[in-house]
């Protein structure tokens, strides 16, 4: 199929999936056509079987906020047309869902029908897309796509709960290349940070208030204080990156935590990793969990969100009523000081993973996409004959 693929660019959740996606459907022999406001950063520059767009927006004085959502649909006109797309499958609803409602009746209107398929991901829904400024045209466009998927069970009922949509939402979950993440030996980066053998806890997110580091922070400090000797690998960057150095100064423990900045290879750094912790505010699935996991790495997570769905209470590591610092760290102490627990749950973290391997999840978007287009064309077959 000649598919085209629009998301936002940036480190984070959406362009990931959406990037991966597009990799693995090239490699499975599709034409992959992504559309974005600049390079995605897991694109590589020679992508088989993938060409970039950019998204070009002019200025004008009159334009204090420049017409994105407009740009974006005529550069998906463009698309349809020059490169014959099959099908255009949005990342996150806003406002690709929008730009794209808007480019199929363009096309509509020259007689060329293409489905449209949104896949709802996070904030999208249950943060900025809910704003009443923008709420009744996301609500709206959703609807109107000819196909819905959401990242996890959780986002379906949170979109319903929220929205007035009709559409039958499919729950097709993140994945991951069980290949590029897993447990490899970096034992001279480990000799390098940890040179007396410590623990090593992780956390990777784009620093976002949502994604609590100063509760990483704090919560680390606390299995450093009853008696494990521990660092802490912070990567990432973002607003609450010099809130959380100052509290490590406050703490005096800045000599156990590394700032690593933003990381391509991340992989590497849960490699060396014993425990993984995420005590995000909202989370719809928590793709930055199942990484760890993938590589081998206990969870210790927030309750909340699609985050259960990932990662198992007792099994993976340890859930968490949202801000309880205690907890979260009392569960620390005890994986990083019982082996047999921590390889156990090392252990199922990774089968875990493997449910949400790559080739599998990506062909259940393969049968959604001949699905949607099959009644797309059955319904308009139906129409033109009555
Ligand atoms: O919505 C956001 O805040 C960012 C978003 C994204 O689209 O980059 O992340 C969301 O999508 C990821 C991929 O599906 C999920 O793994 C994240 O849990 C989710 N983030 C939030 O819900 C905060």
């Amino acid at each position: 199929m000649n598919i085209g693929i629009v998301c936002y660019p940036t480190f984070g959740g959406s362009g990931v999936v959406a990037t991966e996606l597009a990799k693995t459907l090239a490699k499975n022999g599709h034409n992959i056509h992504m559309l974005s406001y600049a390079r995605p950063a897991r694109l590589d520059t020679l992508e088989t079987g993938i060409t970039y767009h950019e998204v070009s927006i002019n200025s004008y004085p009159l334009f204090d906020y420049p017409p994105y959502a407009l740009a974006l649909a005529s550069q998906m006109v463009n698309l349809i047309e020059y490169e014959d797309l099959d099908l255009l499958h949005v990342h996150y609803a806003l406002p690709h869902a929008t730009s794209a409602y808007l480019a199929k009746q363009i096309m509509r209107e020259r007689g060329i029908l293409v489905p449209i398929i949104t896949t709802l991901h996070g904030t999208d829904i249950t943060l900025v897309g809910r704003d009443p400024s923008y709420k009744h045209v996301v609500e709206f466009s959703i609807d109107k796509s000819d196909g819905v998927t959401a990242v996890s069970e959780y986002l379906k009922k949170e979109t319903y709960e929220h929205f007035d949509i009709q559409q039958d939402i499919r729950v097709i979950p993140n994945f991951i290349d069980l290949d590029r993440f897993k447990k490899s030996n970096k034992s001279h980066f480990k000799k390098a940070i940890c040179p007396n053998d410590e623990k090593v806890v992780v956390h990777v997110s784009n620093f976002r208030k949502v994604k609590r580091v100063p509760e990483v922070v704090t919560v680390f400090s606390k299995i450093v204080e009853a008696g494990i000797d521990a660092k802490l690998l912070l990567v990432g960057d973002g607003p609450d990156r010099q809130k959380a150095e100052q509290q490590c100064r406050d703490i005096g423990i800045c000599d156990k935590v590394r700032f690593l900045g933003k990381l391509e290879e991340v992989e590497e750094v849960l490699s060396i990793a014993d425990l993984f912790l995420i005590p995000s505010g909202s989370e719809t699935f928590g793709l930055a969990a199942l990484e760890a996991m993938s590589c081998s790495v206990p969870v210790i997570s927030s309750n909340i969100g699609g985050l259960p769905e990932v990662n198992i209470h007792g099994q993976t590591g340890y859930l968490c009523d949202l801000d309880d610092v205690e907890c979260m760290a009392n569960y620390g102490v005890k994986i990083l000081s019982d082996e047999k627990l921590h390889k156990k749950m090392a252990d199922n973290a990774r089968s875990q993973a493997v449910r949400f391997n790559q080739d599998e999840i990506v062909k259940q978007y393969e049968e959604f996409y001949e699905e949607v287009s099959k009644r797309l064309k059955d319904t308009s077959e139906t129409s033109t004959a009555s």
